[in-house]
């Protein structure tokens, strides 16, 4: 190691510096102390996170997958003849292969992600499974401005974002989003939406801080990240997973807490912890039907559907784009 790179530099990004870089350093700095969630999902994270999805806690994917199954048919009819189904953010085509089954008016789909690897090697698998389906995967960061494929331009389309991925987003942000969508979907388009809702607070603190320590894992992998990308000397022992759900800001906060006083080094700066401090790595916020239902009319939609799962747990909302 050079020997300049042992002495801590001032807590500015040089010139050079990655965004993953940029963003760490730059939230190690603020105080409290935070990392955005976006990069939860490296190889190990993507793989961790579809552990979570299996848990018997972790209620949100199986009620979602359920509410599609059972429902996806009604979807279906909300959408026009030859509507072009646009998902924000696609990852896995788990979701969307229900939809596509039951929703015969839908006959082109537009995945949109960063991952172009994941993003090419599931369209390929889909188109191979929906020869008649036009696939045409986009690969941009879904929360930007970004291009429809020109044969799309034509179609009506539709909106699909399930997951609740909206509730990683401030009440703020989730509006600035749904606003993007509607001007990146045009008139009469439709969004399909899964919001995950409020409920009893021990099902939701033990869905995000399960008993076989997955969630934790996942957690502290944002630690073992930065060492592996930025040349970091976290030691994970030394941290701690912590996970509950805030009333009063309705929403899971999950955290990473130095069990003792130490130093961090990142890019050959140093980080220093209090011990018991923590870094803020997640908000996933939850939402009664009804207050996300005031959010997307505030945000250029209008309700037009709602369905949960039996037990009320998970929502997924149909909204139409407001006229002006
Ligand atoms: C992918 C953002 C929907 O908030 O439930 C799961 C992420 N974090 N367990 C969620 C997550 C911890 C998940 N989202």
């Amino acid at each position: 190691m050079a020997p300049q790179a042992q002495i801590a530099r001032r807590f500015e990004p040089s010139v050079g510096e990655s965004s993953f870089a940029c963003d760490v350093i730059a939230g190690l700095t603020a105080r409290p102390k935070r990392l955005p969630p976006k990069y939860f999902y490296d190889e190990a994270g993507s793989q961790l996170f579809e552990q979570i999805t299996e848990l018997p806690e972790y209620y949100p994917t199986r009620c979602e997958l359920a509410i599609l199954s059972e429902h996806g048919a009604d979807m279906g009819r909300l959408l026009p003849s030859d509507t072009a189904l646009v998902e924000f953010g696609s990852g896995s085509t788990r979701k969307a292969r229900i939809l596509l089954a039951a929703a015969p008016a839908i006959t082109a789909y537009v995945p949109i992600d960063i991952s172009s690897e994941m993003l090419a090697n599931e369209a390929a698998a889909l188109w191979r499974d929906h020869p008649q389906l036009a696939v045409l995967p986009v690969e941009a960061d879904f929360t930007r401005p970004f291009r429809l494929p020109p044969p799309v331009a034509a179609q009506p389309r539709a909106g699909f974002f399930p997951g609740s991925t909206i509730g990683n987003f401030e009440p703020h942000e989730a509006s600035a989003f749904l606003r993007h969508a509607a001007r990146m979907l045009g008139r009469g388009a439709i969004l399909i939406i899964g919001v995950d809702l409020i409920k009893d607070v021990g099902v939701l603190n033990a869905a995000y801080d399960d008993a076989a320590g997955v969630t934790a894992k996942f957690n502290l992998n944002l630690l073992a990240r930065i060492n592996r990308e930025l040349e970091a000397d976290f030691d994970l022992d030394t941290f701690s997973h912590q996970a509950f759900y805030n009333t009063e800001r309705r929403r899971i906060e999950m955290h990473l807490a130095s069990r003792k006083r130490q130093n961090v080094r990142i890019c050959g700066r140093v980080f220093d912890f209090r011990a018991g401090e923590t870094i803020h790595t997640e908000n996933s916020y939850k939402y009664a039907i009804e207050s996300f239902g005031a959010l997307a009319r505030g945000s250029g939609w209008t309700p037009r559907a709602v369905w949960t799962d039996e037990k009320g747990y998970f929502s997924v909302h149909a909204l139409a784009v407001a006229d002006h």
